[in-house]
Parts: C-alpha cells; sequence; structure tokens
C-alpha cells in the first residue's frame, strides 16, 4: 500500500494479468461477496469496435452477470433482479471517474401465476383438456399455452422489461422512452420457445443509434476452469501450460472448456463513438482525446426490509456489490481478503490495490510450478502498466496517465479488424483492435493474460521464451460462433438439449469427432 504510483501501477498491471490465469470465467465467483450474490456477479465486460458493416463508427458495451447459469435449471430459470441497478460506465478524461453512465433497470411481470413454471408452450396452438378431462375443467379448455414466439405469447409467464438511462454532463436522459423493451429469457427447449427467433426480436433500436439487447444468452467466455483452479493443473495435452506453435495457431480446443453449454445474462449497448469521446467526435487513434475507459457495476439499495409473508421491500440510495473492468483482476490478483473491498470500491482508488499488482503472485506461482522453467521479471512490473494506466500501446502519446485504476481502456480511433483476420491473441497477436485494447467477444483473455503475467510485455527474454509467449489452458474458441453483428453474443444453450463438453468427451481437437483430454 505505500508502492510509489508507478510501482502500485505495475502491481496492479500484473493483477490484472494474474486473473485471466486464474481463469474462472473471467470473474465468475470471484470474491466472497459475489459468490453468495450470484444476480449482482459481473462476469465479464467487453468494449470494442462495432464490426458489423455500417455500424464500424460505434462501440459495443457488454457487461454479463449470473455466472454458469445452467439452461437446464427450471421451473424459475435465470431473471435479472429488478432490486439491482446494472450500470455500464465510461471515463473520457483519463481520471478513472466516469463522465457517462448507462443504467438498466428491469421489472419483473408474473403472467401466468397458476402454472407451475414460468415458462410453458407447446405446438402453434398449445393443448386443450382432452374429451375425458374431469370436471371441473371442461374439454377443450386450454390447458398448455401456444409455443413463445413474441413477447406477447400467453406462454411468457415471466416476462421482464427494462429501462435504459444515460446520465452525460449532470443530464439524465431515458434512452428507451415508448414501447417497452424485453429481455430474451432462457432457450428454455425447443418445445416451449421459438429462443432464436426471440433473439432477434430482443434487439431494439433506440433514438440517437443507440442499440439495446438484455437476455439470457450463450457465455461468451471460455476456459479450462477446472484445471486452471486445480492450481494450474493443466491438461498433458497442454503441458506445462504453453501450447505449441500449431496448437497456438489453431482455432480450437485442445481441452475442455468448462464453460460450455452453461449460458449467462448478458446486457449490450451499441453506442455512437461520437456519443463517448470527450469531444464528441470519432478521434483518430494519435488522438489524446481516442482512448476511453470502461467498467461495469451492480449495485443494490442500502435497506431491505424483510415482511414475510409479503415481498421484502428495498429502500435508500444505491450501494455497489462489485465492479468489473479488465477481466480476471479481481479473480486471479487481488488477494482473498481483499476481494470485496475491491468489488465495492471505485477505481479511482485502486492504488491502495497496488501492492497485488506490482509483484503478481501468478507469476511467482508459474514459475515455482515450473521449476524455474518459466522465468519472470523482478518487480516491479512497469512492463503491465498499459492495463492499469492510459499507457501506449493503447493510448496515444501524450494521453495523461491517469491513477492506477481497473478500467478497460479502448481506443476508440483504432479501426476494428475483420473477424476473418481477427486474432484471438488481440494486441499480442498483432491485431490492435483486440484485447487489451478494449475486448472482444473472441479475445482469448486467459492466454493473453497468463502470457502478459509471465512478462511478455517485457521484451526479451520473456516475450521470446517459447514457453511465457506460448502459455494457454488449451481452449481457443468459443463452444459456439458468435453473431457477426449487434450483440455480437451467440445463441444460448437450450435447457433440454445442451451439453457441457466434458474431459473425455467429444468437443476438442478436429471437431466434435475427438475426445477433450483428461
Ligand atoms: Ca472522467
Ligand atoms: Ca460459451
Ligand atoms: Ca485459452
Amino acid at each position: 500500500m505505500k508502492f510509489a504510483k508507478k510501482a502500485t501501477a505495475a502491481m496492479l498491471s500484473a493483477l490484472l494479468a494474474f486473473a485471466p490465469l486464474g481463469g474462472n470465467t473471467a470473474g465468475h465467483r470471484e470474491a466472497p461477496i459475489t459468490a453468495l450474490d450470484h444476480k449482482a456477479d459481473i462476469t465479464d465486460v467487453y468494449a470494442f469496435r462495432s464490426y458489423a458493416a455500417g455500424d464500424t463508427d460505434k462501440v459495443t458495451l457488454i457487461m454479463s452477470v449470473d455466472p454458469l447459469a445452467e439452461p437446464g435449471n427450471g421451473p424459475n430459470w435465470w431473471p435479472f433482479d429488478q432490486d439491482i441497478l446494472y450500470e455500464i460506465k465510461v471515463d473520457n478524461n483519463n481520471d478513472a471517474v466516469e463522465d457517462i453512465v448507462f443504467q438498466f433497470r428491469f421489472t419483473t411481470e408474473q403472467r401466468l401465476p397458476n402454472l407451475f413454471q414460468v415458462m410453458a408452450g407447446i405446438g402453434p396452438d398449445g393443448k386443450v383438456a382432452p374429451a375425458n378431462s374431469p370436471p371441473p375443467v371442461a374439454p377443450g379448455t386450454l390447458i398448455v399455452p401456444p409455443r413463445i414466439t413474441t413477447f406477447d405469447s400467453p406462454g411468457l409467464g415471466q416476462r421482464q422489461s427494462y429501462t435504459v438511462t444515460m446520465i452525460k454532463g449532470g443530464v439524465t436522459t431515458v434512452l428507451s422512452s415508448g414501447a417497452p423493451r424485453y429481455a430474451l429469457p432462457n432457450n428454455v427447449g425447443p418445445r416451449t420457445i421459438d429462443y432464436i427467433g426471440l433473439f432477434d426480436q430482443a434487439v431494439y433500436s433506440l433514438a440517437n443509434g443507440v442499440k439495446v439487447f438484455a437476455g439470457t444468452a450463450d457465455d461468451a467466455f471460455w476456459i479450462d476452469l477446472g484445471a486452471a483452479f486445480d492450481t494450474f493443473n493443466l491438461r498433458s495435452s497442454v503441458a506445462p501450460g504453453a501450447l505449441t506453435p500449431s496448437q497456438d495457431a489453431a482455432a480450437e480446443n485442445f481441452a475442455s472448456d468448462t464453460v460450455s453449454g452453461y449460458a449467462v445474462n448478458s446486457i449490450a449497448i451499441e453506442v455512437p463513438i461520437a456519443m463517448l469521446t470527450r469531444t464528441g467526435q470519432i478521434e483518430p487513434a494519435t488522438s489524446t482525446a481516442a482512448t476511453i475507459g470502461v467498467w461495469a457495476t451492480t449495485s443494490r439499495a442500502r435497506t431491505t426490509v424483510r415482511r414475510s409473508p409479503l415481498p421484502a421491500v428495498s429502500s435508500g440510495a444505491f450501494n455497489q456489490i462489485q465492479r468489473m473492468g479488465n477481466p480476471l483482476i479481481n479473480e486471479l490478483l487481488i488477494g482473498t481478503g481483499f476481494k470485496d473491498r475491491f468489488s465495492m470500491d471505485q477505481p479511482k482508488n485502486d492504488k491502495q490495490f497496488a501492492n497485488f499488482f506490482l509483484d503478481p503472485t501468478l507469476a511467482r506461482v508459474l514459475n515455482a510450478l515450473t521449476d524455474g522453467a518459466i522465468a519472470i521479471p523482478a518487480p516491479p512490473r512497469n512492463d503491465l502498466l498499459p492495463l492499469v494506466t492510459y499507457a501506449a500501446p493503447i493510448a496515444a502519446a501524450g494521453t495523461p496517465a491517469g491513477p492506477v485504476a481497473d478500467l478497460l481502456r479502448l481506443n476508440t480511433g483504432v479501426a476494428p479488424t475483420a473477424p476473418a483476420s481477427a486474432s484471438r491473441l488481440g494486441l499480442l497477436g498483432g491485431d490492435g483492435a483486440g484485447y487489451p485494447n478494449g475486448r472482444r467477444l473472441f479475445d482469448d483473455v486467459t492466454d493473453i493474460s497468463l502470457r502478459a503475467v509471465a512478462g511478455v510485455l517485457a521484451g526479451p527474454p520473456f516475450s521470446t521464451s517459447p514457453l511465457n509467449s506460448r502459455l494457454g489452458d488449451g481452449v481457443n474458441v468459443n463452444d459456439v460462433p458468435y453473431r457477426e453483428a449487434f450483440p455480437y453474443l451467440g445463441n444460448g444453450p437450450s435447457g433440454r438439449d445442451r451439453r457441457h463438453i466434458d474431459p473425455g468427451e467429444p468437443g476438442c481437437t478436429a471437431g466434435a469427432g475427438a475426445p477433450c483430454p483428461l
């Protein structure tokens, strides 16, 4: 806590790097409080220049919550929590204090109060009571509603709508005025719901070129979580934790994706770049006004009163439960005794966590587990500063560094990379539009972060080591394809038919035909 500022920044960076190694999902159940408050647990934050044709002058911001949501977990599945204030925040003047805030609040209706599950449906017409239906229910009475195909379908018993509000320059603007916007529910299964059809209906265009989406979707993160947190006990296919050159280049997996077949609740908003920069216009990458800092928070009301058998009521000011900027910072770098403080405090105060960033324990763990084969830089780890300050190669030369703060920094002047030529390794793979310049859904933040923690940003000999420079968990790609346009998220797995691709099961190298290694 008494490190000089520079040292602090370095520590934070290191910490950041660690986080990816830990690789829960980027932040699944990473702090004691959020491990107990599933709904307020932010799993991942994404910020990137939209890459769909016609949208490249916009930025897509995504926050995901509700880690490892099992899509078969009826009868209530995974609604958003109407008691939580969900926020995505943007700093555009380098002080790690928000200048623009997007707020999301949800309202829940129960439209089928007499049914035992919150969604149901079958066929185009539903099912009626048959001729031998016992009284008092007459034959022909509708018993099961039709398959859910719209947000007005009667089988959508639990229906959630939401509001989107922007706070900018002290002015609060409701972006979602007019017709209600509905959240996409869990993909219960093919009999019950036309999930893909409803997904398209859940993408809304608002005023000023803004689009929004909220709902239960594929968890866009992927990782061999089980191996990573078994004290970095990676599979033999990638032992001792480094990929071969051909593995590194392959868009396939050499270990099982622990998160496969799980859903997550995501909130996505696409905003014109000109609404985010402090100059109100698109800045070139060389501009000191081009780089923004992004993070997300969840907050709950200060006071909740239990009134059984009536519902609890909450009141008072909102208090922050969790925040996230970079992936895996809290998860992999912050000591367990400090994680809750980190979750609830503000990014501008992150210098208090400097001791975790300057000399990341994760780097020392890698060094020790490999009996020194993975050599690591000596602290202070100033090589990690670009992750926790406004610094090159993300921010343009001359950009004020600002305080050490866990923000996801995005240079909005860097043109998006076409998906076909993008690298999962982002900046480390020579793709300047990827993490840690912002974060796209397909950026392999686990591998990137492991390599950064191992010192590849510090240059040789770390950047040239075949171990340090090819660290990875063996999971290179997501289990489902991403959309090619906003909100870019993949389809949530079907509760009836989802498959978690486990060790020993098909789904790894060479596609679905080869088993994942044990
Ligand atoms: Ca600011
Ligand atoms: Ca996934
Ligand atoms: Ca990986």
